[in-house]
């Protein structure tokens, strides 16, 4: 039967992608209702033709609901959770604010879908970047088990928000006329530079999101031994992320098994062209449901480590998409 959804975050740069997917994906939906801050009071939002008022979040809002894609940073999820799950609705929260609680399952639908029956109202949508390398990384894992991975990271602005988006174009304009850019959302000049990522470092020298990388993949894949070192770094793309993979195993991993486990299963895409020196773009990831995966090559500095390259939009899958199918997937499994 349909279902009645709130959107907490409508019109943020996750928000307003979950708005287009689930027009476009068709999901059955009873009623649909659009939360934001008091910021947006006032304003609405175009919906299958239709506009839609945004409401100012409060305690009543979640009423009616039987579903809560919750996309408006972690405070903000951690302020309503309780008043989502005991109005009976359950949460799928893009945000950092449940994934590591035990209880709250960290779902990616190709990777662990099983997890999310047994959610007690809240599901974890993980970080982006975590996702982005889960889909492209898990096809291998089932054939041979990963022991260690080391990634680096070229995230784009859309991860910072759509504010950062905007800021990174008006920084491109400022240095093309001339002018000092100027940087309020992002802690430095995004345009034409890059700076390792800029959430907080904590006490082992890594940032919160490198660890994120750590702690959320061993959980999905629900492998603590998996041994995984990142960095992450911001670069001056608007959409879709790009990251650097080299994968360990305990013996040998043919590259041509890599290439044929990539190229069938779902939610990747492989795209390489040795001969055009064509390989996944950030151009080319934006605005696709896949992951696009490519340069997969034996590692010449160890027999049993392989090394690719992979693009995804950061704001579909890596965001809005994982989420709607995590809500697809409790429709489909009766789990709501
Ligand atoms: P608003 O537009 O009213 O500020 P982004 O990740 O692109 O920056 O978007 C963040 C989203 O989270 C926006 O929809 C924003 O709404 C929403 N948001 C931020 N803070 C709050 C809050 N305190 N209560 C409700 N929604 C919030
Ligand atoms: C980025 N991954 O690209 C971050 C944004 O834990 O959901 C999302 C942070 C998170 O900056």
């Amino acid at each position: 039967s349909p279902i009645r959804v709130a959107i907490l975050g409508a019109t943020g740069a996750v928000g307003t992608e979950l708005l287009e997917l689930l027009a476009s994906r068709n999901f059955p939906l009873a009623d649909l209702k659009l939360l934001a801050s008091p910021r947006s009071a006032g304003k609405t939002l175009e919906f299958q033709g239709e506009k839609l008022p945004i409401q100012v979040v409060d305690g009543s809002a979640f009423k009616d609901c039987d579903l809560v894609l919750a996309s408006a940073g972690g405070s903000t999820s951690k302020r309503w959770a309780e008043e989502i799950t005991k109005a009976g609705a359950v949460m799928v929260d893009n945000s950092s604010a449940f994934r590591m609680v035990p209880e709250v399952p960290l779902v990616v639908p190709e990777i662990n879908p099983e997890a999310a029956q047994n959610h007690q109202g809240i599901i974890a949508n993980p970080n982006c970047t975590t996702i982005l390398m889960g889909v492209a990384i898990y096809p291998l894992h089932q054939i041979q088990p990963i022991q260690r991975i080391v990634v680096a990271t070229y995230q784009s602005a859309s991860g910072a928000g759509a504010m950062a988006m905007e800021e990174v174009k008006h920084q491109s304009r400022d240095i093309l006329a001339g002018k000092t850019p100027q940087a309020e959302i992002l802690p430095y000049p995004l345009a034409f530079n890059l700076f390792p990522h800029n959430s907080p470092i904590t006490d082992n020298h890594y940032c919160e999101e490198e660890m994120k990388m750590v702690q959320e993949t061993r959980k999905i894949f629900a492998a603590e031994e998996i041994r995984i070192t990142a960095t992450c770094v911001r670069v001056p793309v608007l959409r879709a992320h790009s990251e650097a993979v080299n994968l360990e195993f305990a013996t040998p991993f043919p590259v041509d098994l890599a290439k044929t486990a990539i190229a069938k299963a779902p939610g990747v895409k492989l795209v390489e062209d040795w001969q055009k020196n064509y390989f996944p773009m950030p151009i080319d990831a934006t605005g696709q449901d896949d992951v696009l995966v490519g340069r997969i090559r034996q590692d010449i500095s160890h027999p049993n480590g392989l090394d690719l390259w992979l693009c995804g939009d950061q704001i579909r899958k890596g965001a809005a998409l994982n989420a709607v199918q995590i809500a697809e997937l409790l429709v489909e499994r009766g789990w709501l």
